[in-house]
């Protein structure tokens, strides 16, 4: 694949704004793969594609979803924003013959999260997060924690999403609950709540 093709492709899809977001997310991502031990290149794609679908119709994206046995028809019962993700990770593969599971898998992944997340899916969810451009609260300690451990960097911005959600009375995808549970357990090692 032809990164500066692609880069073209995204500019024209995109706002300027979200495309500096994505190289943004994309070195970030790069420097994660890089500090955890993850292939630097399928981070890079990953990131590149992450947001490819964020100004979509929402009418083709709800067409996609309805029609696609690969994507959960869950999803068409939550927020619009959490459809990029998963139309984006089947618009690669016909436009750019990205059949990588792993790929696409953290691409479908990237808002929510989900339980037994992957390496690489931890890579973008938390590259997404803690990018340069971000301010959020308890952005900081996420940062700090995402320079020596990968699993608890994104743990904390899987619990600062669901606890911004949840203050702002919005509805929480279940793959973002499990998310959460998994990584807590992986962070705490499972023990029974006392
Ligand atoms: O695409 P980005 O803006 O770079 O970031 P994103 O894909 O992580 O998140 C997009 C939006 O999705 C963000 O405003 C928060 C929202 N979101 C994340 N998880 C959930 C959610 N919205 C709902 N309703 N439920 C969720 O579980
Ligand atoms: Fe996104
Ligand atoms: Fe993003």
């Amino acid at each position: 694949m032809d990164i500066e093709t692609l880069k073209l492709d995204l500019e024209e899809r995109l706002t300027k704004g979200r495309y500096e977001h994505t190289l943004r997310v994309t070195d970030t991502a790069i420097k994660l793969a890089e500090t955890f031990r993850e292939s630097e290149e399928n981070a890079k794609i990953a990131a590149l594609f992450h947001d490819y679908c964020k100004y979509d119709s929402l009418e083709e994206m709800k067409q996609t979803i309805a029609s696609n046995s690969k994507l959960p028809d869950l999803l068409l019962s939550f927020h619009h924003e959490l459809w990029h993700g998963p139309v984006a990770s089947l618009r690669i593969e016909e436009k750019y013959g990205i059949t990588n599971q792993e790929i696409k898998d953290a691409i479908f992944f990237h808002t929510t999260g989900r339980s037994n997340m992957t390496k690489l899916d931890k890579i973008i969810f938390l590259a997404d997060y803690i990018e340069p451009g971000r301010d959020f609260p308890g952005l900081d300690e996420v940062r700090d924690t995402a320079k020596i451990d990968l699993t608890k960097a994104c743990y904390l911005a899987a619990k600062n999403t669901v606890r911004y959600l949840m203050e702002k009375n919005r509805t929480v995808y279940p793959d973002s609950f499990h998310a959460y549970n998994d990584l807590n357990q992986q962070v705490f090692g499972g023990m029974k709540d006392e």
